[in-house]
């Protein structure tokens, strides 16, 4: 260096100092990007996930999840301890897009669907559980790190991470809920999931995991969902997914989807049954859904209720719905012959 002009000094003082300042002003702002929930073409099969389920942050950066799927979610952050509330009333309200998360209070999105984007900031490092209020299968992990520690990825990584996810999920191997629609019901019913031949696969869906968390293929239809049966058959329907509830509806949808209609009685065998004698009933299941897993520690939860049946007394076309999942397409018949 031969200049000892003060100029040139001034000057390489300052860009010393800019390549000090810099990075860290860069780094205080970065915005992530993720996904939640993704389906196919026919919203038949949906990916019950955050994608991807796990990312490593700095503090005071944030992540703008966008929501992609018909079925509702929710990005939802609960403190330590909290019991999880259930969606409708947030945890309890709702926050707007924006919002800040550092551990102190809980932050949840309404339930969601395509074209939502919500964006949350976090100030405070800490490793942060992430979840959906619809669903309890469908959990992730936000690490925040101190600005001091390198990032093991970029965005671009995720987003390859998010979209292998997404392909693993709706791809499932799983031929039933690959070709939905098609014979392969027979598969489930030959295996006596369902007695007899006049089974309905109510839904069917399988749970995978990664180290960041659950995530699940949900499919959304009734296989086998048009059924020819004789006056005076018995129907039974059975719900194949290990984590999402769906109903058995005939006629009126009632307000509160949760509890069987009235008219439904109990089987010996602890199964809901209900008759019905022309197309102007009303029948609802209420939500056909597994019990919470039983986990050491915890009291033993009763049986979940899976399997629902309805007898026809007389000949006609019966129509039904999941009136949780009918928009999406989850709807079926009844041909009752004399
Ligand atoms: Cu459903």
């Amino acid at each position: 260096m031969k200049s000892k002009n003060p100029r040139f000094v001034v000057v390489a003082f300052l860009a010393v100092l800019a390549a000090f300042a810099m990075p860290q002003t860069v780094q205080a702002e970065q915005n992530w990007k993720a996904t939640v929930g993704g389906q196919s073409k026919d919203l038949a099969n949906q990916a019950i996930a955050f994608l991807p389920n796990e990312i490593w942050i700095h503090e005071f950066d944030s992540i703008t999840w966008t929501f992609a799927a018909d079925e509702i979610h929710t990005v939802t952050f609960l403190k330590a301890s909290q019991v999880v509330p259930p969606f409708a009333v947030g945890c309890p309200g709702f926050s707007s897009t924006g919002a800040t998360f550092d551990g102190s209070t809980c932050l949840t999105t309404p339930p969601l669907v395509t074209g939502a984007s919500f964006k949350v900031n976090f100030p405070k490092a800490g490793n942060y559980k992430l979840v959906c209020l619809v669903h309890n299968q469908m959990t992730g992990l936000i690490h925040v790190l101190p600005a001091s520690v390198t990032l093991p990825h970029d965005q671009a990584f995720y987003e390859e991470q998010g979209e292998k996810e997404l392909h693993n999920l709706l791809t499932d191997t799983d031929k039933a809920a690959r070709h939905h629609g098609h014979e392969d019901w027979n598969d489930m019913l030959s295996v006596g999931v369902l007695s007899g031949k006049n089974g309905v696969v109510a839904g069917i869906g399988e749970m995978a995991a990664t180290p960041g968390g659950f995530q699940a293929l949900s499919v959304l239809r009734f296989l086998n969902g048009t059924i020819e049966v004789h006056a005076g058959d018995t129907v039974e329907w059975g719900n194949l997914d290990p984590a999402l509830p769906h109903t058995i509806t005939f006629g009126v949808e009632p307000a509160n989807p949760i509890p069987p209609s009235p008219n439904v009685f109990k089987d010996p065998d602890g199964v809901l049954h209900a008759t019905v004698s022309s197309s102007s009933d009303s029948v609802h299941s209420g939500f056909l859904v597994g019990a919470p897993q039983d986990r050491i520690g915890s009291p033993q939860v009763p049986a979940g209720t899976m399997r629902f049946r309805i007898t026809f007394a007389h000949a006609g076309t019966y129509k039904y719905i999941c009136a949780l999942h009918d928009t999406l397409g989850m709807v079926g018949k009844v041909i009752v012959l004399p």
